[in-house]
């Protein structure tokens, strides 16, 4: 069923109802998404408003609390005091700031060992630098034909901001000329299917909605049809938030994946998983387990401007192979930047 710019009608399509998928709240959520606060940094006056502004300076605004926490210990012990660099106080630091300790053991052994004309502080660079996956250009979602819409599946554990990383994808698109739909594929709770149309309200696209308590393969079924049948270029389904360790659930994941293959042959869906960027090395935990289960094509880091603790993108490239392809700044619209690897090292430098 199609929604369009409502945020007061809920949806009622026929339940074709599951096993609950209730489980998904895994006690990990205090409170329920849609008692928090969902727009700050949002101008309500201007309800079209989608300004990304200067990526550079957000980024930089974003990562404030990184630069002025671990970034600039790191700095500091970078320096060339009278004894040269504190290199163990370095590898702490680098722990400190969520790099993980057999990496950030790693860095330094390598760094030491290049004695990098530029010193110290450009050997480590130099080090976290190669880390990051190389990219092969900017993310672009593919469709298996023409006339046929790309899919994104969003994951993650509860309350990382996939709904909200999905309203700024939308406005994002959309911004770009794009027609967007989403599927509110999280039936879970009621008032998720509300968060998720407010959003859409917000970035102006439409959504595919059943009841609450309806089979989400259903619902991103129905979604990838209308987006045929309307010519739509992007599908972006939320899913409801799961613990990692609940297999049933990730079970789920793995049958909504089957739908898209099957509904859209060759269609290679994106599975982004929505990571907490202050969850720290536990987050790898849970994206590890997510990639096991339904193999995540990209990561999307979310609450960056509230952690000192940025060195966790590092870690996850390092250790999945998985590239991070947007990176969260703020509850606002616009808050969501790509990455862009050599972007973010020379902001955290800056
Ligand atoms: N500071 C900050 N807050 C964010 C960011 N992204 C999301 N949030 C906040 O995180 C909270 C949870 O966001 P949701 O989008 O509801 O998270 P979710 O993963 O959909 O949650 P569930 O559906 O309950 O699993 C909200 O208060 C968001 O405003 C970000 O990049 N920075
Ligand atoms: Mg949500």
């Amino acid at each position: 069923m199609f929604r369009r710019r409502r945020r007061d009608e809920v949806a009622a399509d026929p339940d074709t109802s599951t096993d609950a998928p209730g489980e998904a709240a895994g006690g990990s959520d205090p409170q329920p998404a849609f008692d928090r606060p969902l727009f700050a940094g949002f101008d309500d006056d201007d309800p079209d408003a989608f300004r990304p502004g200067d990526a550079e300076a957000r980024l930089e605004h974003g990562l404030e609390r990184t630069r002025g926490g671990f970034m600039s210990r790191l700095r500091d012990y970078l320096g060339d005091g009278p004894g040269g660099p504190a290199w163990d106080d370095v590898e702490e630091t680098l722990i400190a700031g969520d790099v993980g300790a057999a990496l950030s053991m790693e860095i330094v052994e390598r760094a030491r060992q290049r004695r990098d004309p530029g010193g110290a502080e450009a050997a480590v660079r130099a080090e976290l630098a190669s880390l990051l996956v190389p990219r092969g250009g900017a993310w672009e979602p593919r469709s298996a034909a023409v006339g046929r819409p790309a899919v994104v599946l969003i994951v993650g554990v509860n309350g990382t901001g996939k709904t909200t990383t999905i309203g700024k994808l939308a406005a994002r698109y959309t911004a770009e000329g794009r027609t967007v739909l989403l599927a509110a594929a999280d039936t879970f709770r009621a008032a998720a299917i509300d968060q998720l149309l407010i959003w859409a309200d917000r970035a102006g696209v439409q959504v595919v909605s059943h009841a609450p308590g309806a089979d989400p393969g259903a619902v991103v079924y129905d979604a990838i049809d209308a987006a045929v049948a309307r010519g739509a270029d992007l599908v972006i389904a939320d899913t409801a938030g799961r613990l990692h360790t609940k297999s049933s659930l990730m079970d789920e994941l793995s049958k909504i994946r089957r739908i898209v293959d099957k509904r859209l042959p060759g269609a290679e869906p994106e599975t982004l998983f929505v990571l907490d960027g202050t969850t720290g090395q536990n987050g790898l935990q849970q994206a590890k387990a997510f990639h096991d289960a339904v193999g995540l094509t990209g990561i999307v880091l979310t609450k960056l401007d509230s952690t000192a603790k940025g060195g966790i993108v590092f870690a996850i490239e390092h250790d999945l192979a998985v590239p991070v392809r947007f990176v969260g700044v703020g509850e606002g619209i616009g808050d969501l930047l790509p990455f862009d690897p050599d972007a973010f090292v020379a902001a955290l430098f800056a």
